[in-house]
Order: C-alpha cells, then structure tokens, then sequence
C-alpha cells in the first residue's frame, strides 16, 4: 500500500497527463488543455478561468522555456505556489481558531 504523499504524487502526474493527452504534444498542455484543467480543477482557487486574458497570463508565468506549451515540470510550479498559497490560509485559520477570533 503506497504512503499519502506517494499518492498525492500519483495523482499529480494522472491529473497532468489526463490533461495534456488530448491533443497535440501528448505530455505538454497546450493552451486550451491548460484552460480546460485550470476551469476543471482548479476554478475554486482561481478567479476567472473563463477569461482568455487570466489563462494566457498564466500560461507566460508557467512557461519557463517559452515554448508555448506547459510541461509537467511547469505544471508542478504551479500546483507547488497554490499549495503553499493554501497552507498560509490554512495556518491564519488555525492561528485565529486558537485565538478565539
Ligand atoms: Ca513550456
């Protein structure tokens, strides 16, 4: 049986290529794969997926080898900001729970 984190790891990488293998470049997310996992799996933590300009804003920002495409390395940029973004909120919460507030 594999451990919590091995499995959040496994489920990082099915989510990534589930996305990417739509079309084109089987293990890079072009920019309408990207938005469509940005709308599908993210949209709780992003405002905005359905506007053109935030996706391709994102899109620049993951894009570090600027070949217009978004690879797994990248993806995991992403997913590693968020996550640290949550645990912050996360922390506040459990602050102002202790502090009564
Ligand atoms: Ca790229």
């Amino acid at each position: 049986m594999s451990s919590h984190l091995q499995r959040a790891m496994e489920d990082l990488i099915k989510v990534f290529y589930c996305y990417s293998g739509k079309e084109g470049d089987k293990y890079k997310l072009n920019k309408k794969e990207l938005k469509n996992m940005l709308q599908e799996e993210l949209n709780d933590f992003l405002n905005g997926t359905n506007d053109a300009k935030v996706v391709e804003k994102i899109m620049q920002d993951l894009d570090e080898n600027r070949d217009g495409e978004v690879d797994f390395q990248e993806f995991v940029v992403l997913v590693a900001a968020l996550t640290v973004a949550c645990n912050e909120f996360f922390v506040d919460l459990v602050k102002k729970e202790k502090r009564g507030i």
